[in-house]
């Protein structure tokens, strides 16, 4: 199977992670989305959206990590995507949660804005209007993570880790490219903590903090609160 993909990328990062813990040789190609390949023809006719992952399994081609994650998962038989329908419906739901909820306002309220030049809005006012609104609903988002999804549980969708929580740990810790702090929520940094003591968090990760979160290091960001 071949992925399209970036290592910085947040939708990407889960894949590559998954695909190790499951024994999985992906074969990567990247998509470098920092010079803007991914909005040029040859990719764009990979994937009309523009984005990545793209996965290609022969001639089966998929994009959304979420359908991907599931899909390779499947394909290895890998127990991080229970078969018995009610624990799959629960990762289903919890994917469904971090992709629509959480990662719209934590993601594209709070962090892009403030880090890609293409999402900062150009009118001061739109874009403080945008981060405050993206807080509010992010510390909404994360009071109910840390009080209901993880309080008495190991991980999201009970005990043992899934690739719902592969996705929700890449989603929050896009928070570290802008200093985001979550002490405020013990159940999430416990979380956080052991989905990245994984063997496969720092394989799947390096790209991410040597291409994303270490440029940032000296800069000023606006925090949760
Ligand atoms: N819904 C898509 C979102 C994919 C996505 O946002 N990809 C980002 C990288 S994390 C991307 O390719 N961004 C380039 C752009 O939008 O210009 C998925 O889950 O796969």
């Amino acid at each position: 199977m071949k992925l399209y993909y970036h290592p910085v990328s947040t939708t990407s990062r889960p894949i590559v992670m998954l695909a190790d813990e499951a024994g999985i040789a992906l074969e990567l190609e990247v998509v470098d989305l920092f010079s803007g390949a991914h909005l040029q023809p040859p990719f764009a006719a990979i994937n009309p959206s523009r984005q990545v992952p793209v996965l290609e399994d022969g001639d089966f081609r998929l994009t959304e990590s979420s359908a991907i994650l599931k899909y390779v998962a499947d394909q290895a038989g890998s127990p991080t995507y229970p078969r018995e329908p009610r624990a799959r419906a629960r990762v289903n739901e919890r994917m469904d949660w971090f992709n629509t909820g959480l990662y719209r306002d934590l993601g594209y309220g709070v962090i892009y804005p403030q880090c890609l030049p293409t999402y900062k809005r150009p009118d001061e006012r739109v874009q403080a209007a945008i981060l405050a609104w993206g807080r509010e609903k992010s510390r909404a988002w994360l009071q109910i993570l840390d009080a209901d999804l993880l309080a008495g549980n190991a991980y999201v969708g009970g005990e043992e880790a899934t690739i719902a929580d592969f996705f929700g740990a890449c989603i929050l810790t896009l928070g570290e490219v802008v200093h985001l702090d979550y002490s405020t929520w013990p159940n999430v940094v416990r979380w956080l903590d052991a989905i990245k003591s994984r063997p496969s968090w720092a394989k799947a990760n390096a790209g991410f903090y040597a291409h994303f979160v270490a440029p940032f290091e000296q800069a000023q960001f606006e925090g949760l609160r």
